[in-house]
């Protein structure tokens, strides 16, 4: 279990023979350069704040109500030597959502280029959160699912076969209790060898595209990447326009996807170069 007394980078730590390199250390906003970007996505009031401070030592507002966090939070954390930056999101029940909060966190996930993306599930309300699960694992395969809330669960009497789920997902299934510290130093573990490729994911993904519709994505796709070289997930754009989303036709029509992407990428760089802020 990840406890405050996880220990902090000494000198006599580090060069004594029981040291082993593997072990979180919080490292706040005190962060000038990383190896990996982690984003936490997830339903809202699924705990993802709560692993985000457990994780860097911060305070992000977390309470029980849907919607708390409004804006993206950003702070790091170090493991087995190398160097994460973890991105807190707002809570999105879809990545179709219009809503102001909730694109914050839809952009990212699918413009700010993480290496890892985390989705905290809620394990007593699987269903509905799978939504979501699903949505983003049409667009990416570094995905670790953290199924939290798993004391809830146990208090309802709900057994959730988490080895089934990673299974039928194709993704690792971490099951946690974040208020509680539960599971955590699993999912850091985890987390590391989805960014560093030690864990290959096969991920679900929707198959019954008909012949028309996937010659009509590959070519709207090259399209979008002629218009918006370095655009990420083109696919999943060319998806959305064929399904009439106007909310991405008005993005392609004034330029705005390629600023998206672009804007992302620059406040990443500016944050590099600054040291990292809590936002
Ligand atoms: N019982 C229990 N409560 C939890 C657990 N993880 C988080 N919580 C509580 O759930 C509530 C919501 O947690 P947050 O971390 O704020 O959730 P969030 O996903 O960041 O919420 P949004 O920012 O609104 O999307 C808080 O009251 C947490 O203390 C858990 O594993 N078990
Ligand atoms: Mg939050």
């Amino acid at each position: 279990m990840i406890s405050e007394k996880t220990p902090a980078s000494s000198a006599a730590c580090e060069t004594c023979p029981v040291h082993h390199a593997a072990y979180l250390l919080k490292l706040g906003v005190e962060m000038d350069e990383w190896d990996f970007v982690v984003a936490l996505a997830g339903n809202p009031n699924t705990g993802k704040s709560t692993v985000f401070n457990a994780l860097t030592g911060l305070r992000q507002h977390t309470g029980n109500w849907p919607g708390k966090t409004v804006t993206r939070a950003e702070g790091g954390f170090k493991y087995d030597g190398q160097t994460y930056k973890l991105v807190d999101l707002p809570g999105t029940y879809s990545l179709l959502s219009t809503a102001l909060d909730e694109e914050i966190a839809r952009d990212f996930i699918l413009f700010g280029r993480p290496d890892v993306t985390v989705i905290t599930v809620d394990a007593t309300r699987l269903e509905r959160n799978l939504n979501l699960v699903l949505q983003i694992l049409e667009i990416t395969e570094r995905v670790v699912i953290c199924l939290n809330l798993m004391d809830e669960a146990r208090r309802h009497g709900l057994q959730v076969d988490h080895r089934r789920l990673a299974r039928d997902l194709g993704v690792p299934v971490v099951p946690t209790a974040a208020r509680y510290g539960e599971g955590l130093d699993l999912l850091v573990q985890t987390i590391a060898e989805m960014a560093s490729g030690r864990i290959a994911n096969k991920p679900h993904r929707i198959q019954h595209l008909s012949p028309d519709l996937q010659q009509a994505v590959i070519k709207l796709s090259k399209q979008i990447e002629m218009v918006f070289p370095g655009v990420p997930n083109t696919r999943w754009v060319a998806l959305r326009l064929l399904d009439g989303d106007e909310r991405i036709a008005q993005a392609i029509t004034e330029g705005e996807l390629g600023d998206l992407s672009n804007g992302i990428q620059d406040r990443s760089e500016r944050i590099r170069d600054l040291g990292v802020e809590a936002v």
